[in-house]
Formats: C-alpha cells, sequence, structure tokens
C-alpha cells in the first residue's frame, strides 16, 4: 500500500477514513482512528469556532499524525469552522451535506486539503474543476444525511468520470466491503458505522448498544420531504415523524421542530427512543466492540489479502 494514491497524499499508512460524524467524531475517536494508521477526522457540525479550536488542540496532544475535519455545509458554524480550520493548519478537510464552492479558495489558499463527500457524478465533476485533492463517494447505505444512489452504482460512474482518487463510503465495515470498493477503483474507503461501536467511541451507551443489536433492515429515511433525507435506526422517533410526514397538511416547520437536536438527544443524552440514531444499513454486520487499531488494520490486512496486495 506504500504506493496508494491517498496514502501518499496524506501520508497515512492506511486508506481508511472515519466519518465526521457529527456530536460523535470528537478527538479521542480522531486521534485513535489516525493512530491506528488511517485518517482520523473531527466533526465540526456541532461545535462553535472556539469547541472545534478545543477539538483540534485536543487531537494535536492525541497524536502525531495527520488528522482531518468534516465540514458539515449545513452548519449554522460553518463560517466559523473554515476559520478556524484554516487559522490551526488543519492538513486535511472533508465536506459534506452541500456543495463547498464558496469556501474552496479560502481552504486552498491556506493550504489546506480539500476532500469533498458526494453524492452525486455532477458533484464529483463540479469540485475536481474547484480544486478538491479527491473525493468521497457516498452512497445512499451510510447512516445520517445521505443521496439516493447505492455505493455500488455510484462509486464507479465518478471513478469514471473524475481524475482524482476516490474515496468509496455507505455500506462498508469489514474486509470484503473495502475489496468491493478497490474492486469498483475506490483508492480507500470511509467508515462511519462501523467506528460507531469503536473502544474509542464516546458515542452514549445505549446508541451504542443500538447499533450492535440492529440487523440489516433495521434503518430508515426520513426528512426527504424537508431536502435533506437522513438514514437512522428505527425507533419511536422515526415512526412518530414518517406518520408525521405522510399526513397531507403537515408543514416543513413542524418536521424541521420534530427534528431538532435529535441526534444530540441520541449521541449525548442516551435517548435512543426520541432521538435520532442515525447508523448505515451495513450496521447488521458491526457485532462487536473494537479498537481502533483492531478495525483499521483487520479491515486492511483482509482486504489486502482478498485483493491480492
Ligand atoms: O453529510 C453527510 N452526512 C451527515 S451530515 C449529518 S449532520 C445532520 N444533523 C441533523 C440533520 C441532518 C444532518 C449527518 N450525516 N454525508 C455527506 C453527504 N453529502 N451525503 C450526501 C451529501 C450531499 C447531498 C447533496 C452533498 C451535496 C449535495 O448537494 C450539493 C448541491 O449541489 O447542492
Amino acid at each position: 500500500m506504500e504506493n496508494n494514491e491517498i496514502c501518499k497524499l496524506l501520508g497515512i499508512k492506511y486508506p481508511v477514513f472515519q466519518g465526521g460524524m457529527a456530536w460523535i467524531a470528537d478527538a479521542e475517536l480522531a486521534a485513535a482512528v489516525s493512530n491506528a494508521g488511517g485518517l482520523g477526522i473531527i466533526a465540526a457540525m456541532n461545535s462553535n469556532g472556539e469547541q472545534l479550536r478545543e477539538q483540534i488542540t485536543k487531537a494535536k496532544e492525541l497524536t502525531g499524525k495527520p488528522f482531518g475535519v468534516n465540514l458539515m455545509l449545513m452548519s449554522p458554524f460553518i463560517d466559523e469552522a473554515v476559520d478556524v480550520v484554516c487559522k490551526e493548519g488543519v492538513k486535511v478537510v472533508t465536506t459534506g451535506a452541500g456543495n463547498p464552492a464558496k469556501y474552496m479558495e479560502k481552504l486552498l489558499g491556506a493550504g489546506v486539503k480539500v476532500i469533498c463527500v458526494v453524492a452525486s457524478v455532477a458533484l464529483a465533476v463540479m469540485v475536481e474543476r474547484m480544486g478538491a485533492s479527491a473525493v468521497v463517494a457516498e452512497g445512499c447505505e451510510s447512516g445520517g444525511h445521505v443521496g439516493d444512489t447505492t455505493t455500488m452504482a455510484l462509486v464507479p460512474q465518478v471513478v469514471d468520470a473524475v481524475n482524482i482518487p476516490v474515496i468509496a463510503a455507505g455500506g462498508i465495515a469489514d474486509a470484503r466491503g473495502m475489496a468491493a470498493a478497490f474492486m469498483l477503483g475506490a483508492k480507500g474507503i470511509q467508515m462511519g458505522t462501523r467506528f460507531l461501536t469503536a473502544k474509542e467511541c464516546n458515542v452514549h451507551a445505549n446508541y451504542k448498544e443500538k447499533v450492535l443489536k440492529a440487523k440489516d433492515r433495521d434503518t430508515i429515511v426520513t426528512g426527504k420531504s424537508l431536502g435533506h433525507p437522513v438514514r437512522a435506526l428505527k425507533n419511536r422517533m422515526t415512526r412518530e415523524f414518517t406518520e408525521k410526514e405522510n399526513t397531507p397538511g403537515t408543514t416543513p416547520d413542524e418536521l424541521e421542530k420534530m427534528g431538532a437536536g435529535a441526534l444530540r438527544r441520541a449521541a449525548i443524552e442516551g435517548d435512543v427512543k426520541y432521538g435520532s440514531c442515525m447508523c448505515g444499513q451495513i450496521a447488521g454486520l458491526v457485532n462487536s466492540e473494537d479498537t481502533c487499531k483492531e478495525i483499521v488494520e483487520g479491515i486492511c490486512s483482509g482486504a489486502y489479502a482478498l485483493l491480492g496486495i
């Protein structure tokens, strides 16, 4: 893997990214993944500028290896977050849930490598033109904010459309998934759900337990009518939300109110009945709590054996 484009681009040992999960991907999780040889990524979504700076400082203390920050473009703190990553000398950011055009010049000017999470070929082509170093092609098997094309269909189409390396995400949690992604032309993978149950992941124990118990059909996408569909584990919240969403006359405002703060309720407070447990469809394969080192090394060694590299 010394010749892997993503490893060379970022100075990492294994081409494995940990998804920048809002309210979950903190400095401790990111540093553990980076120390394991992958790319740990801090979520900026839930932090104002000062809180993000603290997380970046903590990650620098916990690892000497490269780590990244995920800029969730719908975040109310997005402008502050861009300023902080530029000032703190963060080497790489991923962007998601929107078009990063407005921020590209500033990030690139500060020497930050920008890797955009895309759910379509059109956005992949656009961000390549804007100077992105790579793209993460994320299929709708993923947890959280999703597009509508599957990983199997999206990855090869993005690979054929751009000249920058492609990292596959969505529905990948083991060596078979990584090997399959490479067969589709990806040069790396990003996983969220698999890292949710990592020993170093600080998500609430109730959330972890729900992911560990989940089976193949236990997630659902809600919020399509609002224009930001979200995949999460089925619970009372998703049931009531779906009922409301399907009731004629429900206003977007009512739905937004129901969704507000739901991820925090689940991830921090442990309310897995009335919070949003964002999670990917691959949860049924995630049955054990492992260290980030076990996850990254186990998946890579298995995938390389399958691929004969
Ligand atoms: O961003 C994600 N996943 C996320 S963000 C998130 S935080 C959240 N909290 C509460 C409610 C909703 C979200 C949880 N999960 N993944 C990256 C991703 N980006 N997936 C899909 C997209 C995407 C979709 C449409 C990117 C761009 C896009 O349109 C761009 C355009 O052209 O406007």
